[in-house]
């Protein structure tokens, strides 16, 4: 990319702009999980993301205006409109996981949200819930009230980007459902076009920016594994590594399986492989 003035890293994407109006995003193979990123690549890991992405933006742009412009050929890769994003993830939970539920079990509550009494883990929610994040550089997002929310980024585009988010989990939640994957939560990124409109951004709707569950292992009161990385978890649960960097790296088995999982979930949704 000798044109590209690259802007920034993600934990396995990489920014770069192509000029005032555009972006490339570009995915990579690399895996994070316990929050490192892994010496090992998964293969496809990539493209299936981009691959996923595009399908759902596709899908939901009756709903949402969203930034993809163009996927370029190496299928990795996507060209997509630049924005002035927003300062807060814009997370949807329809279950009770991860944060929301550690959440839940110290205060009742969800980002302001007082949900009813006696919730399991990964159970899931009477409705939908918008709980919004702060966009943390290094450490971890944190959940704030909807009213924080609402003093950073203005009331109105505060209600619109609830609404949006609401509206594209409900859509994607029940699409991936019917095919055997349960959203169980997921996080949105928003910015402002050139014409004031909120754009949906980022990437959307993958295993990456979402907790997807296989929904024939779908079990109340437990933490039911990640669609994609749970061999991954498996794995590095039987050695003594303490988490922190640098992460082992992964047996040529558990690479294979996890890259095939990344597959069956594009193909689930999709009802189409990566090239
Ligand atoms: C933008 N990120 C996060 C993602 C990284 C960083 N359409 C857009 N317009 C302006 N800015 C962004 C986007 C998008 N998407 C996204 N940061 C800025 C990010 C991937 C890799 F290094």
């Amino acid at each position: 990319m000798p044109d590209a003035v690259h802007l920034g890293s993600g934990k396995v994407r990489e920014l770069y702009a192509l000029d005032d109006e555009r972006l490339l995003l570009v995915a990579s193979d690399r895996i994070s999980t316990f929050d490192v990123v892994l010496p090992t690549a998964i293969p496809d890991k990539g493209r299936v993301l981009t691959g996923m992405s595009a399908f759902w933006f596709a899908r939901t742009a009756d709903i949402c205006a969203n930034h993809l412009l163009a996927l370029r050929p190496d299928g990795r890769s996507t060209e997509c409109r630049r924005l002035e994003m927003l300062p807060i993830e814009c997370v949807v939970r329809g279950y009770l996981s991860g944060s929301g539920w550690k959440d839940y079990r110290s205060t009742g509550e969800v980002s302001g949200h007082r949900l009813p009494a006696g919730l399991r883990e990964s159970e899931q929610l009477p409705e939908p819930i918008f709980t919004p994040a702060t966009k943390a550089t290094s450490g971890h997002d944190e959940n704030i009230t909807r009213a924080q929310a609402a003093e950073v980024v203005g009331a109105e585009r505060f209600a619109e980007a609830e609404r949006l988010s609401i509206a594209l989990y409900r859509f994607a939640a029940a699409y991936a459902r019917e095919r055997g994957i349960i959203i169980a939560d997921t996080k949105f990124e928003f910015g402002v076009d050139r014409t004031g409109r909120l754009v949906l951004g980022d990437e959307a709707l993958t295993p990456d920016s979402s907790r997807f569950w296989p929904a024939d292992q779908y079990q109340v009161g437990t933490s039911p594994p990640s669609y994609d990385k749970q061999f991954v978890r498996d794995y590095l649960e039987t050695l003594d590594w303490d988490k922190t960097p640098p992460a082992p790296k992964l047996p040529a088995d558990v690479i294979a399986r996890t890259s095939a999982k990344y597959r069956e979930a594009l193909v689930k949704l999709t009802g189409k492989n990566i090239a």
